[in-house]
């Protein structure tokens, strides 16, 4: 699992509006309604304010805090429209804190995991399981629809496997490929005991990269995606830190591909609570 550095995300909080309208130009849609289509909400149905206050926790277990990266989350969030504080102690402290200030929800992060905590529904979003479903609804708006075309989806973690599961609830064909073999059986089968939908394994990544023209990146691997696997037809979703495309490729795509290290992940978990709210509200009327 990628852990993120302080320079992948110095530039993400003053250039979200920026970021915002080229999310618009490549799909029709903004980061908000993107991250509503993953969870399946109307954007009109979700007032951001139903959340309450947020807090960012800063967590130093492992390697520690990456610097910005509380304050970049909470500005993802402030353009939401939630209104989200950074809490100035970090762990247990900050916890603390948090519940003073009459926090109802809260975003932590360590090495390994990285949550929202809703504390009155006692429910919490996976920042991976959301991101896979953020970039499979990029995708499918992006593309005009997944219904009935084929994906091609790299790397069978965690956010593959939810990018997976999102592109068959959009009615589209997953073909997986992950460099180990295993990993991509476990998770065909997974899906087919799960949903009873067959997802195909592909097993030679040059001929799977040749016969695709949407594909999600879900793996860590910087630059493998070259020139000669991309074509005017092609849609990449490439959730990967780093990026899979090959620097030399990436005028030819970068008007169809969606890439950032944290914006769609932070307003799907958003989102993704925002769903559960609703429909608790919509279970006690
Ligand atoms: O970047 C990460 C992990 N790779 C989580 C990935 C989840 N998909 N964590 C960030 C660690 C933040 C740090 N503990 C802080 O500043 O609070």
């Amino acid at each position: 699992m990628t852990r993120l550095k302080e320079e992948d995300i110095a530039c993400i909080a003053w250039q979200l509006k920026e970021y915002d309208h080229e999310l618009q130009k490549k799909t029709g849609h903004s980061l908000a309604e993107i991250a509503a289509h993953a969870v399946g909400l109307q954007t009109k149905a979700a007032h951001a304010s139903l959340l309450g206050r947020i807090a960012v926790i800063p967590v130093t277990s492992g390697q520690g805090i990456i610097s910005g990266f509380s304050r970049t989350v909470a500005g993802i969030l402030d353009h939401l429209g939630v209104n989200t504080f950074v809490t100035a102690a970090s762990d247990v402290g900050g916890f603390a804190e948090a519940i003073e200030r009459g926090t109802e929800t809260i975003f932590l992060a360590d090495d390994d995991r990285f949550i929202a905590v809703n504390l009155k529904l006692r429910v919490y979003s996976d920042n991976s399981d959301s991101t896979g479903k953020g970039y499979a609804a990029a995708l499918d708006y992006m593309t005009g629809g997944l219904k009935d075309k084929s994906v091609l989806v790299l790397g069978a973690g965690p956010v593959g496997r939810s990018a997976a599961l999102s592109i068959i609830g959009f009615g589209g064909e997953v073909h997986i490929y992950d460099k180990s073999e295993r990993a991509s059986s476990t998770l065909s089968q997974l899906i087919l005991d799960s949903s009873g939908r067959k997802i195909y394994v592909e097993h030679d990544l040059t001929r799977a990269l040749e016969e695709h023209r949407r594909i999600i990146v879900a793996c860590p691997e910087a630059g493998f995606i070259t020139n000669n696997y991309l074509h005017a037809d092609s849609y990449v979703a490439a959730p990967g830190v780093p990026l899979g495309i090959h620097p030399a490729a990436l005028n030819t795509i970068w008007p169809r591909l969606i890439h950032d290290p944290l914006q769609l992940g932070v307003a799907t978990m958003c989102y993704d609570l925002l769903n559960s709210i609703i429909s608790e509200g919509g279970k006690e009327r």
